[in-house]
């Protein structure tokens, strides 16, 4: 790993540092479910210049099977606790599909709900995100995690993960979730193909203009260690890299990853080449 502090995010753009307090995230699994690694964790990522921590509990790899909400709250309330009385210039997000679990993180200090259904799991999520007045991520899945590897397919990937946005978008609002509280993310490996996850990638634009800030995740996904000769997990840094300075120039506006201080340097060369004029703020 690079030594922190060499840069910071570009201007209008957020870094969401991924904690995953999971025993089998895709990447990261077990490394840190004692609250004490996740907080130093998420310690770290800040520094590093994460301005949101996604501290997660239940793995949303393909194939991972449902954690109890009991199970999920134990894992994730003590890290989001513990994180809120630290010092730094950061929000916390909570990575959860279930209404408990973001009312209580909500309660503990997190200000954030990504939400991988975008509140299909539970409707009634969005009533507590807007009663909350918290910002919330809605992102596109096909199927479910259990199933969604499974020979997905699309007429256009695009438009149909656009149009699927707009209308959760139109769901939310509906809810009384303000408009300006909404982030949209295509979902990047959520029931996709390689060629689908690339499409998604070099169109991200068409996602860009339905007008909220656009979170990318690729990072570390399986589809970068296909195109790169079949590498694993812990060596698909110059992927996530590589597809998060083209999300950049396409105008996505929060990146979500696990290598932060890598991907903050990386971003900051790419906006001050590609220039200040990249659209409107997160
Ligand atoms: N990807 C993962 C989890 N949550 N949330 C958003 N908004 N966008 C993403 O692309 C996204 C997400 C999967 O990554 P990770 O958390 O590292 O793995 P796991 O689900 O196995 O914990």
């Amino acid at each position: 790993m690079i030594e922190p502090g060499g840069s910071r995010p570009p201007a209008d753009h957020l870094i969401m540092g991924v904690v995953n307090v999971t025993p089998d995230s895709f990447s990261d699994g077990g490394r840190y479910l004692d609250p004490e690694a996740a907080v130093a964790r998420g310690r770290e990522l800040a520094v590093q210049g994460a301005g949101v921590l996604d501290v997660g509990g239940e793995s949303t790899r393909p194939g991972a099977g449902p954690v109890s909400e009991a199970e999920e709250l134990r894992r994730v309330i003590p890290v989001i606790e513990r994180l809120a009385g630290e010092p730094g210039d950061f929000d916390l997000s909570i990575d959860t599909m279930k209404l408990e679990v973001a009312r209580v993180a909500l309660d503990s200090g997190a200000r954030i709900v990504n939400d991988v259904t975008a509140l299909r799991f539970d409707p009634g999520l969005a009533a507590l995100v807007a009663e909350r007045g918290a910002r919330c991520c809605l992102m596109h899945m096909l199927g479910e995690p259990r199933t969604m590897q499974k020979a997905p397919s699309y007429d256009d990937v695009v438009s149909e993960v656009k149009a699927f946005l707009e209308q959760r978008m139109a769901f939310a609002i509906a809810e009384g979730v303000a408009e300006e509280k909404l982030w949209l993310d295509p979902g990047i490996g959520f029931g996709k193909t390689v060629e689908h996850n690339l499409e998604l990638v070099r169109r991200l634009d068409e996602i860009v203009a339905i007008g909220r800030p656009v979170v990318i995740g690729t990072s570390r996904k399986s589809f970068l260690g296909k195109l790169a000769g079949g590498r694993g997990e812990e060596h698909r840094l110059p992927g996530t890299i590589a597809t998060s300075v083209l999300a950049l120039e396409r105008g996505a506006k929060v990146f979500r990853v696990h290598d932060v201080a890598e991907v903050v340097d990386a971003l900051a060369v790419a906006s001050a080449t590609v220039g200040p004029d990249m659209g409107a703020g997160a």
